[in-house]
């Protein structure tokens, strides 16, 4: 690990840095019942769009030259003095869950901007140039499945796919996305990833640990190792919408009794006494959606992760076959929506943020990632890895998800000087 570069950690300013982190969390901002301030920021929302301007003009004061590619993946780019290089990659995602914490996501695009900003005003040369990511689409809530932007890029789906998948208002991705290039129809159009371009030297994301361990072991710095593996499926069990009063149960095609049969079926197949795998049913839709009519169709989503591959297939694969067997009077129709296999961040990235994190004396730990993330999908195109800083009670996806101003910067010096080793080799 070079010396840090003079003043390069002093220059990270911790006050700006949380002005810019609440500024973008008034951008979906709401109050729970308990007075937790959360944040709901769709993708390709307007607020998503007002975020990335509010970006946008902050990155044009700072000197940074924007881009988009097609899939709505925002780069800002710090040359280095050798433009010709791949460049150094660094971000996340902006957009959030519905009922989101104020910094999952966005304070890796923050962080990497404030990282950068920083590097610039302590005269910190790169060789490389540094590009700063905001993905399209990570947490898949509006559009599923996750990690959009990230996965397209990295060449691992082409876009097309997604183009008809509709949200909840029926809007399609595709016009979602186009309406938002359109927004931006001011900025460079760019490349897509590894399909149209070269692939970046490194990647670096920066997040909340969205988890229990660095506030346990008080630490300051994840050195995170890498990403469990996910799997998303949607189930819709059909059956036949009847009177509530007059049907004998012998004629039911009662789509919820079935669902019921069937999530306690897979409860069976994923029980796992050592709680390492997980398995979430999260959003349930009944139709008609009405006490007295016996329901005709049930659909529910699968969330299921394991950081072991064998497993993750196995147990995934069996699903399908767990639910049909389970159904009395209905029929099922089990689509698989995401696919994220294991990821291991290797040696070259943890090894450079814990040296950096060692280097400027802060307590640190190595651990794996819970959560998926877009880091998942650039592994296979370049050395990637990711920095992680504690969250109160390492909770996320929930309006009380909270990191201090403190924790925060600490995160992004450790950024900063990843970036400067990786940008310098
Ligand atoms: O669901 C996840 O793991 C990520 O936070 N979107
Ligand atoms: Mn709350
Ligand atoms: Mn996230
Ligand atoms: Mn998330």
């Amino acid at each position: 690990m070079p010396p840090i570069a003079p003043n390069l950690v002093a220059a990270v300013n911790e006050a700006r840095h949380w002005q810019d982190m609440m500024a973008m969390a008034e951008l979906g901002a709401f109050t729970d019942p308990d007075g937790h301030i959360g944040v709901n920021r769709p993708c390709l929302s307007d607020l998503d769009r007002q975020a990335r301007r509010l970006l946008l003009g902050w990155a044009e004061k700072a000197g940074l030259s924007a881009s988009v590619d097609r899939l709505g993946n925002l780069f800002l780019r710090h040359e280095g003095t050798d433009p010709t290089l791949a460049p150094v990659l660094t971000g996340s995602h902006m957009d959030s869950q519905p009922n989101g914490g104020r910094f999952d996501g966005i304070w890796g695009v923050i962080a990497g901007f404030e990282a950068v900003r920083a590097l610039r005003e302590a005269g910190v040369q790169t060789k490389r140039p540094i590009e700063v990511v905001a993905w399209t689409n990570e947490e898949g809530g509006r559009y599923a499945p996750g990690c959009m932007g990230s996965m397209a890029y990295a060449g691992f789906a082409p876009p097309e796919t997604w183009d008809a998948i509709t949200d909840r208002e029926g809007i399609p991705f595709g016009q979602a996305l186009t309406a938002l290039l359109e927004s931006e129809s001011d900025l460079p159009r760019r490349k897509l990833g590894v399909v149209e371009g070269p692939a970046p030297f490194a990647y670096v994301e920066a997040h909340i640990e969205q988890g229990p361990m660095l506030e346990a072991r008080e630490a300051d710095i994840g050195v995170v190792t890498g990403i469990q593996g996910s799997r998303w499926f949607i189930v819709d069990i059909m059956g036949k919408s009847d009177h509530a009063g007059t049907t004998p149960l012998a004629m039911r095609k009662d789509a919820v009794q079935d669902m019921l049969r069937a999530i306690q079926a897979l409860n069976t197949l994923m029980h796992d006494p050592a709680d390492v795998l997980r398995f979430t049913v999260a959003s349930i839709e009944v139709q008609p959606n009405t006490s007295n009519s016996v329901a005709g169709l049930a659909r529910f989503t699968i969330d299921f992760r394991h950081p072991d591959n064998a497993v993750l297939q196995a147990r995934g694969n069996a699903i399908e076959g767990v639910i049909q067997a389970a159904l009395r009077h209905c029929t099922a129709r089990v689509t698989e929506r995401f696919h994220a296999v294991p990821a291991d961040f290797g040696a070259v990235v943890p090894d450079a943020v814990e040296a950096a994190a060692k280097s400027q004396g802060l307590r640190h730990m190595r651990l794996p990632s819970g959560a998926f993330h877009d880091a998942q999908f650039l592994v296979p195109i370049c050395p990637t890895g990711m920095i992680f800083v504690p969250c109160r009670a390492g909770v996320s996806h929930h309006p009380s998800e909270h990191a201090t101003p403190e924790a925060l910067a600490a995160g992004t010096r450790v950024l900063a000087q990843v970036l400067a080793d990786l940008a310098n080799r």
